[in-house]
């Protein structure tokens, strides 16, 4: 009879600690990975595996590093665990691209190949069951011909599709304090197009490789506490609605909430890397069993692969170990009061709309190291209209042409010392953080016009936190 009273009383008095507690916790505001942030500033930054990764896994870790980063072989090759790239491709490896686990660029002078960004094309769908069915199943529909992407590279006796470039155009204006300023928006040109010419309403979207950092802790969160931030209606007048995409998942085979990619049009980690492995690359694997040929592009049909699948499923599995266990770096200078004030007006101006600053992530099956985690990802991964200035006018499962995911804003500040840029946006059109805020349009025009308006020390401030990240 004294058990149960004593019990409810103990049950309560954990209850009632709980929240309570986890919110007096002193937030470590370095952290932004939560226990799996690693401490180094270095061009390695990106590279480490979470920090609270036992030695045995970090032994998985290290053979998925080496097939994202070793260049795949034509077939049939001597080293049979890595042939078959091809026949069409963008680049023979994983690295090539998200260039020291970071993010890609579009070329930057006239010598630089485009190589670490790619060009996603399709056509509009009409009603036929094809074209439903592939919406359904992969979100657009794929050009008869040139297929899904254009891949400007291929193997021997296969013809490349294409050879993208940009131009610029530039747009200049000037903050109401009187400083100028110039951003430069790409025009795409698609040249020697070795398969007869594109289809009369062909759509393009160009897109840079984006970081691989926190990728198995955006995946850890729970997908509750993204839809609680959707707000399709804007019923809280702010003037940003956010959706969440919905998106085919290969192995469910059924269609459930985006996560990944510009336009969060892919599901989890594992499906995304698998479909580059297919598409950038040209290799085949149990979950994505079908590269970029398309069935008139004959001599790509016909050319020898690398076995049935051709990354095995050993391999694929460490691959994508490897891709969730990606470690976000930790924050500096957290205490400099530049940083802080920077801090409370990115609140103020509410970026944090979009950019969400934190989430506690849940169950991850297999990941013990992204659980339970306290993180600040500055990303709500929903899809935001961004305006017409951002728009490519080509939908994604729902994303529309007007649409983005929230790109998360952790370890951003570390991309000049990684990878000697700073170029951002989905295709890399922004020269530095500054022109990234300023072609933010359509739900983020209030904040955009809030940084317009701030002095020119308080937008010092705001970009001096953005490199803090
Ligand atoms: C040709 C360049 C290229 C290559 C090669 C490439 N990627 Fe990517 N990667 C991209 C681009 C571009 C995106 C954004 C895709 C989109 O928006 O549709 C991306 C996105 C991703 C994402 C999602 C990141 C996020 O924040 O949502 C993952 C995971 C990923 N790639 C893994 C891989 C793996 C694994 C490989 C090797 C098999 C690979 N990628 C090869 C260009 C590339
Ligand atoms: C309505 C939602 C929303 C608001 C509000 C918002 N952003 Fe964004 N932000 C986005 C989206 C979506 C993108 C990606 C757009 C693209 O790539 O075309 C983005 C991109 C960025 C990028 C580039 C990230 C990258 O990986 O290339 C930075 C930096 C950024 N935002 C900072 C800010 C700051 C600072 C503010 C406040 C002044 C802000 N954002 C307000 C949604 C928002
Ligand atoms: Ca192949
Ligand atoms: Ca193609
Ligand atoms: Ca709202």
């Amino acid at each position: 009879m004294l058990r149960l009273p004593v019990f409810v009383s103990i049950f309560a008095l954990l209850y009632a600690c709980q929240p309570e507690s986890t919110h007096e916790l002193p937030l470590d505001k370095r952290l932004s990975g939560g226990a799996t942030t690693v401490f180094d500033q270095s061009t390695n930054a990106y590279s480490l595996p979470a920090a609270n990764t036992s030695i045995t896994r970090r032994d998985n870790f290290f053979i998925g590093n080496a097939f994202f980063r070793q260049p795949w072989v034509t077939a049939p090759a001597s080293t049979g665990s890595r042939d078959g790239l091809g026949p069409l491709f963008n680049t023979n490896s994983c690295q090539g691209c998200h260039i020291k686990d970071g993010r890609g660029h579009p070329p930057i002078n006239d010598e630089e190949n485009f190589i670490s960004a790619l060009v996603r094309i399709s056509i509009p769908a009409d009603d036929s069951d094809d074209h439903q069915a592939q919406l359904k199943t992969s979100g657009v529909v794929a050009d008869p011909v040139y297929g899904g992407q254009i891949q400007p590279r291929a193997i021997m006796g296969v013809k490349a599709e294409a050879q993208p470039q940009l131009s610029y155009t530039e747009i200049r204006g000037a903050f109401p304090d009187g400083e100028p300023y110039s951003l430069i928006k790409p025009v795409l040109e698609l040249s020697d197009s070795a398969y007869g010419t594109f289809h009369p309403q062909l759509q393009t979207s160009v897109r840079v490789a984006q970081p691989m950092i926190g990728l198995g802790l955006l995946e850890a969160i729970k997908e509750q506490d993204l839809l609680d931030l959707a707000d399709p209606a804007d019923t809280n007048g702010d003037g940003i609605s956010g959706r969440s995409n919905q998106v085919w998942d290969r192995v469910k085979q059924q269609t459930v909430m985006g996560r990944f990619g510009w336009k969060a049009s892919q599901p989890n980690v594992a499906q995304q890397s698998m479909t580059a492995f297919a598409h950038d690359i040209g290799i085949t694997s149990t979950l994505v069993n079908n590269n970029d040929c398309t069935a008139t592009q004959n001599a790509c049909l016909k050319a020898p692969h690398g076995g049935e699948p051709e990354i095995s499923d050993e391999i694929a599995e460490m691959v994508i170990f490897y891709a969730k266990l990606l470690a976000v770096p930790a924050r500096r200078d957290v205490d400099n009061p530049e940083v802080m004030l920077g801090e409370s007006l990115f609140q103020k101006i509410n970026c944090s709309g979009c950019h969400t600053t934190t989430f506690t992530t849940g169950n991850i099956p297999g990941f013990p190291e992204l659980e339970n985690q306290s993180i600040q990802p500055f990303t709500d991964l929903l899809l935001h209209d961004m305006g017409e200035g951002l728009a490519d006018n080509r939908t994604d499962f729902l994303a529309n042409g007007n649409e983005w995911r929230t790109p998360p804003l952790w370890g951003i500040g570390l991309t000049k010392v990684v990878n000697e840029h700073t170029r951002f946006l989905h295709d890399g059109r922004a020269r530095n953080l500054q022109e990234a805020i300023l072609w933010h349009g359509g739900e983020a025009q209030a904040s955009r016009d809030a940084y317009m308006s701030l002095d020119v020390s308080e937008r010092q401030a705001l970009i001096t936190f953005l490199d803090s990240l």
